[in-house]
């Protein structure tokens, strides 16, 4: 039996129990209760606050855990990365006030920056060789500025409203971050299988998220022109259609793609473009 830490609440946990969900593993999520296994798959849910997800992991309470990259990064504990889980994605940035003019990280110089994210930002600037006074304060860092607790903050940015709405201006991306598997380090054979299996059917969902499967009837004499506006993941399926001297082309997309390839395509002649939906893509 394998145990995942999950967050209990919060931005991470309803992605997590929908990718949980989509790789066939079904878990009571009422999340009320600390603990909820799945039906069909030898795994244990284990809520959490997403801060306590690194050590719960590093220390073998849970084997595996779905956590941001920010929150092992600021722990500094020893777990494996094991899969970049590509939502939850966001960015540390370093913020000051609008109209102050930047002229690079030595900007902070003996200045006073506010952040929950201490550790990843003395890192930071013990590289980039500058002193500055770092605040640690729990929620609403990117009040600060303004109340006059620091000149400058450290923090999450998203789409970067935030920061416009304080009067902040992002100066510095210091890292990239998305959830992460992470998974207690030199697990034994058992659970490494159960780890390996339940990776696989994450990339079988990840891989087919934001995709599409493209069906197109093209004119033979065509055939070249259309196969270099599909590139496709291997090479496309391409079947001869009972109408002689047409074929039809399978290929899988990407969906933000679709639109232009199928302006393309009818350009150069092709009829009947079909887009499907596609659940999973196993490889
Ligand atoms: O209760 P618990 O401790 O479990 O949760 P939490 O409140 O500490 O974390 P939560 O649920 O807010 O976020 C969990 C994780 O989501 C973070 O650790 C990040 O890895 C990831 N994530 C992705 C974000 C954001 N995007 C995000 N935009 N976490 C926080 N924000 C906040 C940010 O702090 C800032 O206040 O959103 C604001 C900025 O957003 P924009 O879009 O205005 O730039
Ligand atoms: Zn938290």
């Amino acid at each position: 039996m394998l145990r995942i830490a999950l967050q209990s609440k919060g931005r991470l946990n309803e992605k997590s129990l929908e990718l949980l969900r989509e790789a066939g593993i079904s878990i009571d999520d009422n999340n009320r209760r600390l603990l909820s296994k799945s039906s069909n798959f030898p795994v244990e849910v284990l809520y959490l606050r997403d801060d306590d997800i690194p050590q719960t992991v590093s220390c073998g309470i849970a084997d595996i855990g779905i956590v941001g990259l920010n929150e092992v990064m600021e722990r500094g504990l020893e777990v494996d990365i094991l899969q970049h889980l590509g939502f939850g994605k966001c960015r540390l940035s370093l913020a000051i006030p609008k109209n102050a003019v930047y002229s690079g990280p030595e900007y902070f110089e003996g200045r006073k920056i506010a952040t929950s994210y201490p550790a990843i930002l003395r890192n930071y600037f013990r590289e980039k060789n500058v002193n500055c006074e770092i605040r640690e304060i729990a929620g609403s860092v990117e009040i600060s500025p303004a109340i006059g607790l620091a000149d400058g903050i450290f923090d999450i940015v998203s789409s970067g409203g935030t920061l416009i709405q304080n009067g902040l201006a992002e100066v510095e991306k210091v890292m990239d971050s998305d959830a992460v598997l992470i998974g207690t380090p030199g697990l034994g054979e058992e659970k490494m299988d159960l780890v390996g299996k339940l990776m696989s059917r994450f990339t079988s969902v990840l891989r087919s998220r934001g995709k599409k499967y493209m069906l197109v009837n093209v004119p033979n004499d065509r055939i070249e022109e259309a196969l270099a506006i599909i590139p496709s993941m291997k090479s496309p399926t391409l079947l001869p259609l009972a109408d002689k001297g047409w074929s039809a082309i399978h290929a899988v997309v990407d969906e933000s793609e679709v639109w232009d390839k199928a302006d393309k395509l009818k350009k150069i002649g092709a009829e009947d473009i079909l887009i499907l939906s596609m659940e999973k893509l196993i490889v």
